[in-house]
């Protein structure tokens, strides 16, 4: 009975919450709905009316940005009191569809989707997604060279602090 009770408190609280306590609500974007920007964008920031919900490591917060073609060209995504934000690699003009799914702190979840264009003069002919660089691209072997470079520096950098340290080394105390 008394957990009847309860759950009927409960019930009578959720349903006479005041408007007050409305769940969130996506107020401003960059780039935003439906703008056409010249630059290409870095990252996609969504600006909510309050703080999104956090638990503990989780974050159940999702913005995932896709090209005309459905790739996604976005990153993880990171919450920031009552914003999310998520890395882009845009390098063609086109249409993008922003997709988002965000927990308000009253538990409630929000989703939603908006467009926006770029229209870029420096624009390579083809769109590169962000995950170019994961697969193994020409990209690759100039990697290797810049590592093994890398690895001859500080090699270089170790033979002359030992060579330093033998002839300071040996000298009379
Ligand atoms: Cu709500």
């Amino acid at each position: 009975m008394k957990k009847l009770l309860v759950s009927l408190a409960l019930l009578t609280l959720s349903f006479g919450a005041p408007g007050a306590s409305a769940h969130s609500a996506l107020v401003s974007s960059v780039p935003s709905a439906d703008a056409t920007v010249v630059d290409f964008p870095m990252e996609v920031v969504l600006n909510f009316n309050e703080e999104l919900m956090i638990v503990g490591d989780e974050n159940p917060n999702k913005v995932e940005v896709f090209d005309s073609e459905g790739v996604l060209v976005s990153g993880a995504t990171v919450v920031k009191g009552a914003s999310v934000a998520a890395p882009v690699g845009i390098t063609g003009n086109g249409a993008f569809s922003v997709k988002y799914r965000v927990v308000s702190n009253d538990g409630h979840v929000v989703e939603g989707t908006y467009a926006f264009n770029v229209e870029s003069p420096i624009a390579v002919s083809s769109p590169m997604p962000i995950s170019a660089p994961i697969e193994p691209a020409e990209d690759g072997s100039n990697l290797l060279i810049r590592v093994v470079i890398l690895a001859l520096l500080g090699t270089g950098v170790f033979i002359s602090f030992r060579k330093a340290n033998s002839l300071f080394g040996s000298r009379p105390r």
